[in-house]
């Protein structure tokens, strides 16, 4: 499937963005090394490693074979996407399922993924209420999982018949805030499709590493 010999690299934090990237990769089966910049949300000698291939100063990072940077999780998914088709990580353009799949992929990068910035760092933004600010993009985000959970069909992936990497962000997300036991609770459909692809013998080993026990 891939040329062994044209290596990416991935920067990330273990359990952090980049695992939405490393997933990709391992599920195209394409060989990486892991650039760790844990650490690099304070000022050092990880965020000017990670500075120096993405001033947003953000995971993940990855970098090409022929040495091209890319950000941006969706645009990298799309990019491996489109490369490796027979990885079956999206549906190709002409599919029916394709517009549903880059309608729900851009809104979990735009709409979910955008409160992390804002909720995982609430002092940068509103340094007297930082609390309130967490709380409540908090609550837009279980806002958003609802809101998917409410549309999703009772069937086996986020896509229905058809398994995509949109089932794997969603057993990677629902392990960031608010977390498992809050989607046990409020989005068993959602939890479910975390679950089975927990259980994908492909992605075991990636899921360990990233979040420990799963
Ligand atoms: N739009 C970016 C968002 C990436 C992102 O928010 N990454 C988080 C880690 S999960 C991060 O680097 N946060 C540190 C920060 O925003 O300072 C993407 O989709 O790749």
């Amino acid at each position: 499937m891939a040329d062994t010999q044209a290596l990416y690299r991935l920067y990330g934090v273990p359990s952090w963005g980049s695992v939405l990237v490393e997933a990709a990769l391992v599920q195209a089966r394409l060989p990486y090394t892991f650039e760790n910049v844990a650490g690099f949300d304070e000022p050092g000698p990880a965020r000017d490693r990670l500075v120096a291939v993405n001033p947003l100063a953000q995971v993940p990072v990855l970098i090409l074979p022929d040495g091209t940077v890319m950000t941006e999780s969706a645009a990298i998914l799309l990019h491996l996407a489109e490369t490796y088709p027979e990885a079956g990580l999206a549906p190709s353009v002409g599919d029916p399922l394709r517009p549903a799949f880059l309608r729900r992929l851009i809104w979990l990068v735009t709409a979910v993924y955008g409160t992390f910035t804002y909720a995982d760092y609430p002092e940068r933004w509103a340094p007297s209420v930082p609390d309130e600010l967490r709380s409540r993009v908090l609550g837009r985000r279980m806002d958003l999982w609802r809101q998917w959970e409410d549309e999703i069909a009772p069937a086996p992936w986020a896509l229905g018949e058809r398994f995509s990497a949109l089932d794997i962000w969603i057993a990677a997300m629902t392990r960031w805030r608010p977390g498992r036991d809050w989607l046990a609770e409020n989005c068993p459909k959602l939890l479910s499709i975390a679950r089975r692809v927990d259980a994908d013998p492909d992605l075991r080993e990636l899921w360990t590493s990233n979040f420990g026990a799963i």
